[in-house]
């Protein structure tokens, strides 16, 4: 099998309502849709995204600069296309913009690859689940009132969620105290409850707020303080009991082994978009394995299924909405956890009347 073209088309979603994190101000996401065709008639297809559509036309021409190294190639051949990328983009750096685009035609080489075996991918990758925990994620923002957390609290119960996630960042620790809790009462004991404070907090902040959540016995408490601060991570982390979460904000293994030998985080949570596609998911998610360290997905929910599928230290599936709407199919809560996809590769191929209604370029 070869790889014949690549196609890009950039969309833009608009959010219900705009939000807020402790450092995101998000009225709509951007994505550059990528589809890979094929000599066999089939296309392998992965997004990534950026928050209210800025800078696409950049990580556009960052993905179509790879594309000689792809076009022409076999895409069962995933190790050596993620290794010439790798090396091709030395000179640029091996984080930021660089990882978006090998990120997404990696992932998009693996939906041809699991559709060319006709397997969905966390089969192919050798499954140990078909279905995962997961938690809601597109709601209680920082920018929400106190009412406003309570009934989105509720309604994720009504709507099947056993899980959610809350943010902080508040500069009143008494303010986030109230709102968490406000959100524990909502949804009782039994409903998992995780805390996201988006990088927004000094290590000592996060420890006096983080002693205050504890007996609200939150699943964990994610990027307490700044992304590249491991030592402060490491710091709330030995000082508190809710384990810590991060990595989001990092890239590939290398990041990820630097935040596991700094005993920076409890869990582990790569974003499949800065990790380097599905090929690194795989790989961190060993590595992390190696240190007992569980991972979570963060973001890209549908196309993070197949790692929640085949990686057996992955607790949690992130479940955010966003992007649904670019998909034909849809995902499946069963009884609070969500179901792994029947279809062949990711199991989720685009729409081309709702990519069509919100493309931009
Ligand atoms: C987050 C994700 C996407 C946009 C804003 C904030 C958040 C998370 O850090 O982990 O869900
Ligand atoms: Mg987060």
């Amino acid at each position: 099998m070869k790889i014949t073209g690549l196609d890009c088309v950039q969309v833009q979603i608009p959010l219900e309502k705009p939000i807020r994190t402790a450092i995101h101000d998000i009225r709509s996401v951007g994505c550059v849709l990528v589809s890979l065709d094929s000599d066999e008639g089939i296309k392998g297809e992965a997004y990534n995204f950026t928050m209210n559509a800025v800078r696409l036309d950049i990580l556009q021409a960052m993905i179509e600069s790879l594309a000689p190294l792809v076009i022409g190639r076999d895409p069962r051949d995933v190790e050596s296309l993620w290794d010439s990328m790798w090396r091709e983009i030395n000179f640029f750096g091996h984080k930021g913009i660089t990882l978006f685009a090998i990120s997404t035609l990696d992932t998009a080489c693996w939906d041809l690859v699991g559709k060319a075996a006709q397997q969905p991918l966390y089969k192919l990758f050798g499954a140990c689940r078909d279905c995962v925990d997961v938690y809601a994620s597109g709601g209680l923002w920082l920018s929400y009132s106190i009412d406003e957390l309570i009934s989105e609290a509720r309604s994720f119960v009504a709507q099947g969620f056993r899980a959610m996630k809350v943010r902080v960042g508040k500069p009143r620790i008494e303010e986030d105290v109230e709102r968490v809790t406000a959100v524990r009462d909502a949804i009782g004991a039994d409903v998992a409850l995780m805390a996201d404070a988006n990088q927004g907090f000094t290590v000592s902040h996060a420890i006096r707020l983080g002693r205050r959540l504890e007996e609200l016995g939150l699943v964990w408490f994610e990027e307490p303080v700044p992304a590249w601060d491991l030592e402060g991570h490491a710091a709330v982390a030995a000082a508190l009991d809710t384990p810590i979460a991060s990595g989001e904000t990092e890239y590939t293994r290398y990041g990820m082994r630097d935040m596991l030998e700094a005993k920076a985080v409890d869990v582990l949570m790569p974003d499949l978009q800065r990790i380097g596609g599905l090929t690194e998911f795989r790989r961190v998610a060993s590595l992390a394995s190696a240190f007992d360290v569980p991972v979570s997905t963060h973001v890209f929910t549908e196309q993070s299924l197949s790692i929640a599928g085949s990686a057996p230290n992955c607790i949690y599936l992130e479940h955010m909405p966003w992007f649904e709407s670019l998909y034909r199919e849809r995902m499946h809560l069963v009884d609070g956890r969500m179901a792994m996809p029947e279809g062949n590769g990711l199991g989720f191929t685009f729409d081309p009347d709702s990519v069509d209604r919100l493309r931009i370029k």
